[in-house]
């Protein structure tokens, strides 16, 4: 009985973990690649400030996107080499619609941020990290809303909502040791 609780709870968080691999790795890619044109060019919004400012490039958006389906690619390679059947089943949709969910919610999350007078890099701490889960989940409900419904559970959602914060911290802070995040945030 304790023994099944604890894999259930155990198996929960490790699928919440492997539905959000492309859409973590694509928020995380985006820093090394990041530089150069950014996606708004430069330009101000009515109020005077950037539309999202120079902290999303186009080589960032796109570089994010790669490495996200680039691992999402590496996921199905596996699951199905492997008969990992109890894990979710990714496909070239949902992986897809993961990282490119997760980088525009980070863009959507940048014009509110920008809307709001911080500027580029500022701290605002629940939206600069629950922007990708938001991007990425309501992305992927669009493009594959059974799927959606199959595997993602509320207790998958929570453990989601858990992981979140704990590998943004540990990636911010890895990106900034070695040097290429401005901030450990
Ligand atoms: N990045 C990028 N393009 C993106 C997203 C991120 O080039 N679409 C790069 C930028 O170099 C950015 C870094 O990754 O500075 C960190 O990303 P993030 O924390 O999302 O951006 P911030 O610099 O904090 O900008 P903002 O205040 O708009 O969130
Ligand atoms: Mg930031
Ligand atoms: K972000």
């Amino acid at each position: 009985m304790i023994v099944e609780t604890v894999l259930a709870i155990l198996a929960t968080f490790v699928s919440a973990f492997w539905i959000m691999v492309p859409a973590y790795v694509a928020n995380a890619g985006a820093v090394p690649f990041g530089g150069g044109t950014p996606v708004d060019f430069g330009k101000n919004a009515k109020d005077g400030r950037r539309y999202l400012g120079d902290g999303k490039t186009w080589r960032g958006l796109i570089g994010g996107i790669c490495v996200g389906v680039l691992f999402g690619l590496l996921q199905i390679f596996l699951a199905t080499t492997f008969h990992w059947d109890w894990l979710p089943q990714h496909t070239i949709v949902t992986i897809t619609a993961l990282a490119t969910g997760a980088l525009l919610g980070d863009m959507v999350k940048s014009y509110f941020k920008r809307r709001s007078g911080k500027g580029r890099g500022e701290k605002w701490p629940i939206a600069d990290m629950y922007d990708l889960v938001a991007g990425s989940l309501v992305l992927l409900a669009i493009c594959a809303w059974p799927w959606v419904m199959e595997y993602i559970t509320i207790w998958v959602f929570i453990a989601i909502l858990i992981w979140t914060p704990l590998l943004h911290r540990g990636a911010n802070i890895i990106g900034y040791l070695i040097g290429i995040k401005q901030v450990p945030w």
